[in-house]
């Protein structure tokens, strides 16, 4: 069944019971969903008639969802397409030209993207972690430690953020929490050191998984970035095809700033995925339009929360359903005033 159509099952209470993996998207979307639901709903309420001001509205909608620029003005481009064949005049007609154009151009977009993360074929996995500060990056390394662990991996961390105060501590309590040793040496020593070492122990221990948490800041931008690259260079002199993945971390709340974000990372270091975290914290999943549509970097991994567990493989079909499920059943509703009264 295509994606639409299950959106549409949705909208008309014909849907399936939710996988137990659904259900996970479905909380940790909830205010995502019920965000962009919102605003939908909200232009829909004032809906007379498509015209220019409705144009103007929808696309503004749009953009405060932060699917970004480019895909509103499509989105409005194929409206205007409909609306002139006459295929959409109603409310419902115009709804239904809306979510299945988002839905098109996502899928159009996404098409070539892997989103499995990519391991050795013997020896060591190194995974790379970039991204501005406070975005994530110890967070996840922990929760997908707990997740090759709990697989019988073996697993090692790199301590190679040593510029923030505190860094260190953080990624050792994670560490010990989840019971996997950290490879560190003292505040301020040279990160590529860090890395040199745990490289070294990776190899001659026979570790399976080696996850490199790096600072999200230095004295400055430059420096962060030279930094990053000699650190990715340490790696593949030890490890040629390491790192096997470059892993970006972009904080979903952030908005089309990730964006900017993820598009300096990519001149220096070689993003292969983006983590996409605080998904849970969010009320404008539309960013994952977004990031498909601009950056072509596959969301591989997505945050739905601060613990252990709140790490998923991200599945776009699933995300895209969450989002947009409840503005489909809201639509329904539209007569009574409570539609948001889960
Ligand atoms: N709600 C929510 N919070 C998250 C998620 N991921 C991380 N956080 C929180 O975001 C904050 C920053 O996370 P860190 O992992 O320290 O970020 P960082 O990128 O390592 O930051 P620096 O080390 O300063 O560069 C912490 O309070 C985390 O608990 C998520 O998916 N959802
Ligand atoms: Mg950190």
């Amino acid at each position: 069944m295509g994606l639409f159509d299950k959106i549409k099952r949705a909208f008309t209470g014909e849907q399936q019971a939710p996988s137990k993996e659904e259900t996970h998207y479905e909380n940790g979307l909830k205010k995502s969903r019920q965000g962009f639901g919102a605003k939908l709903n909200a232009l829909f309420a004032n809906f007379r008639t498509v015209d220019e001001d409705f144009f103007d509205d929808l696309e503004e909608t749009l953009i405060e969802a932060d699917v970004g620029y480019d895909i509103a003005l499509k989105i409005s481009d194929a409206l205007r397409d409909e609306v002139k064949l006459e295929n959409a005049k109603s409310k419902e007609e115009v709804s239904n030209v809306i979510i299945n154009k988002l839905v098109e151009i996502y899928e159009e977009e996404g098409k070539d993207e892997d989103r499995r993360l990519q391991t050795a074929a013997a020896g060591p996995t190194v995974y790379f972690f970039v991204g501005v500060n406070g975005v994530g990056k110890t967070t996840t390394i922990g929760k997908l430690a707990h997740r090759y662990q709990e697989q019988g991996q073996k697993v090692l961390l790199a301590a190679a953020d040593t510029f923030r105060a505190g860094a260190i501590q953080q990624l050792e309590k994670w560490g010990e929490r989840v019971g996997v040793p950290v490879v560190s040496k003292g505040p301020n020593s040279d990160p590529a050191a860090v890395v040199y070492d745990a490289v070294q122990k990776a190899k001659q221990e026979d570790y399976d998984i080696l996850l490199v948490d790096t600072a999200g800041r230095l004295q400055n931008k430059v420096n962060l970035m030279k930094e990053l690259e000699k650190m990715a260079r340490v790696i593949a002199r030890e490890i040629p095809e390491a790192p096997h993945e470059v892993l970006l971390a972009l904080d979903a709340t952030t908005g089309q700033n990730a964006l900017t974000q993820a598009k300096q990372f990519k001149e220096v270091t070689n993003v292969t995925g983006i983590v996409l975290t605080k998904l849970d914290g969010t009320a404008r999943g539309g960013i994952v339009l977004a990031i498909r549509n601009e950056l072509h970097i596959p969301v591989k991994l997505v945050g739905l929360g601060e613990q252990m567990d709140d790490l998923r493989d991200f599945n776009p079909e699933e995300f895209v359903y969450g989002l947009f499920k409840g503005l489909v059943v809201d639509s329904k509703t539209e007569a009574s005033d409570d539609s948001d009264s889960e």
